[in-house]
């Protein structure tokens, strides 16, 4: 007969169950804000995806909860080397918000309530590879994760996943977000280690 302690229903499985050089599992989930933590209500919430020729798609926080909703389960990399195995989410594809977009852009900048930004290929965006997240482990996302949403794309380093993701500017040529500009990669592979300019 199988024992599960409470709260344990075999979702901490690894998503793929490697992990990239340089790394180190965790079982927590460390908190990495670089400034304090916005508080964002759903009422006053948006998202917009802005093209290279100015038109902007937006969203209310009820628009986003009625599109389709995606459930990855994805192992994460943070840069300062921990990795958390088998993370599990709510949200929406970024295939279904930029369906109906058209844009000629190859890239894009994220930006945040709290003026956070952090850039990458719209590639890495597309493919189902990213999601805009409002739910962690069967709860809204908290806070201090990034709620109400934030941006996961976790084949990149986490510092790409946005938190209280704002905007989603697609731009025709790269221009580099706050880590990026500090010294930290334009793409931020984890698999080829590539955590500072140059790596
Ligand atoms: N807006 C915003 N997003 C952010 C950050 C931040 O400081 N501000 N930190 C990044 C970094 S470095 C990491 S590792 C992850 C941390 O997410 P967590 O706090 O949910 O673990 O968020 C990323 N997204
Ligand atoms: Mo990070």
């Amino acid at each position: 007969m199988a024992i599960f302690s409470p709260g344990f229903q075999g979702r901490r499985r690894p998503a793929n169950g490697l992990l990239p050089p340089g790394q180190y599992a965790t079982e927590g989930f460390p908190v990495l804000s670089a400034g304090p933590t916005p508080r964002v209500s759903p009422d006053i919430w948006e998202l917009v995806i802005s093209t290279e020729s100015g038109e902007q798609h937006r969203w209310t926080w009820s628009e986003l909860q009625a599109l389709p909703k995606a459930t990855p389960t994805v192992d994460i990399h943070c840069v300062t080397k921990w990795s958390k195995f088998g993370t599990s989410w709510e949200g929406v594809s970024l295939d279904t918000l930029l369906d109906g977009v058209e844009t000629a852009a190859a890239y894009v900048l994220a930006h945040s309530y709290g003026g956070y930004t952090t850039n990458l290929p719209l590639a890495d965006l597309r493919g189902g590879k990213a999601w805009i997240v409002y739910a962690y482990d069967g709860r809204p996302l908290t806070a201090e994760h990034g709620g109400p949403a934030r941006l996961l794309v976790p084949h990149l380093y986490f510092w790409k996943s946005a938190k209280w993701v704002r905007r989603l500017e697609l731009l025709e040529t790269e221009r580099k977000g706050f880590w990026e500009r500090a010294g930290y990669h334009d793409y931020g592979d984890p698999w080829r280690e590539q955590r500072y300019d140059g790596d």
